[in-house]
């Protein structure tokens, strides 16, 4: 049996996707495969997707099982039922550990930078000749892996290849002409049902050497301005009990931007050396939207005053 998997943690909409139709894929290629995950997925995996019912399987370990790895590449980090030595084959579009699987499996290792792992999965079901044979969910979990992963196509990892594999997906999945607004709508409601649970998942601590606020969390939601309207107050107080210097980077898909919210005055004079800002009421407005790590590059290129 070939065993599709992905991280330990949990599962966002992209490994979810990639699990299932990869395993569709080598099933209709005379392959046995199943998609096997022990993690829960998160709120990328909206209640919408659900409703789809493509679902991963039962799983019972046997000797001779084969592995193959979606959206992971970290074998620090991957799903513990998987037997390292029993791994064929690796899709992913994380850095840091090209070299180690080529060195392992060669080309059985498609490790790229592109903005989903959806999209390496999607060029083999066109490589295979078998495009028009995907089901209605797996084409629609594999479009919306490539709008949540490339932030509708606004982050910096998208390329022409993600925009392709959209274009031709959607024309199998049967998707709604405003279901990237309705995804992106879900996946806020998601994260408004538990704000704290949402800024806890996504944060991250940096050393001052840094040059970033130490305390960082963000979020990915429609509407950015909506969001803290409603809830401003609440995200300031929880963040205030994070620590003294605290950033919460909120991505806007409807406008493309990022709000970045910081009240401490320390935490503005941070991002001030990294980019011009304009503060009004503890907020500035950055277009086009930026990620945590981009932020990261800027701070650690800053030189030392
Ligand atoms: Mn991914």
């Amino acid at each position: 049996m070939t065993v599709i998997t992905s991280g330990s943690a949990y599962l966002d909409i992209d490994a979810y996707a990639c699990c299932i139709a990869y395993a569709e894929l080598l099933n209709l290629q005379g392959v046995p495969a199943r998609a096997v995950s022990s993690a829960a997925p998160n709120s990328s995996v909206s209640p919408t997707v659900l409703s789809w019912g493509a679902a991963f399987q039962h799983y019972t370990p046997q000797a001779n099982d084969e592995f193959v790895l979606v959206d992971v590449s970290d074998f620090q980090h991957f799903d513990p039922l998987v037997v390292l030595d029993q791994v064929v084959e690796v899709i992913d579009h994380h850095p840091g550990f090209e070299r180690y699987w080529a060195e392992r499996l060669g080309c059985a290792a498609d490790i790229r930078p592109i903005g989903a792992a959806a999209t390496l999965v999607f060029q083999r079901w066109q490589a295979a000749g078998l495009l028009s044979r995907i089901s209605e969910p797996s084409a629609a979990l594999l479009a919306t892996a490539i709008l949540d992963n490339t932030l509708n196509f606004t982050g910096q990892m998208t390329t022409e290849l993600d925009v392709l594999a959209y274009e031709l997906l959607v024309q199998r999945a049967n998707l709604a002409a405003d279901w990237p607004e309705q995804y992106f709508l879900e996946c806020q409601a998601a994260i408004e049902v538990d704000l704290q649970g949402a800024l806890a998942a996504d944060l991250k601590r940096f050393n001052p050497a840094s040059n970033l606020p130490q305390v960082f969390a963000q979020m990915t939601v429609w509407d950015a301005d909506g969001l803290l309207h409603k809830h401003r107050n609440e995200i300031c107080g929880w963040m205030a009990g994070q620590g003294e210097d605290w950033l919460l980077n909120v991505i806007s898909i409807r406008d493309g931007k990022s709000c970045l919210l910081a009240e401490p005055l320390v935490s503005q004079q941070r991002l001030n050396r990294l980019l011009p800002l304009e503060w009004q009421a503890s907020v500035a407005i950055v277009k086009p939207s930026m990620l945590r790590k981009e932020l990261l590059k800027l701070g650690l290129n800053l030189n030392p005053v």
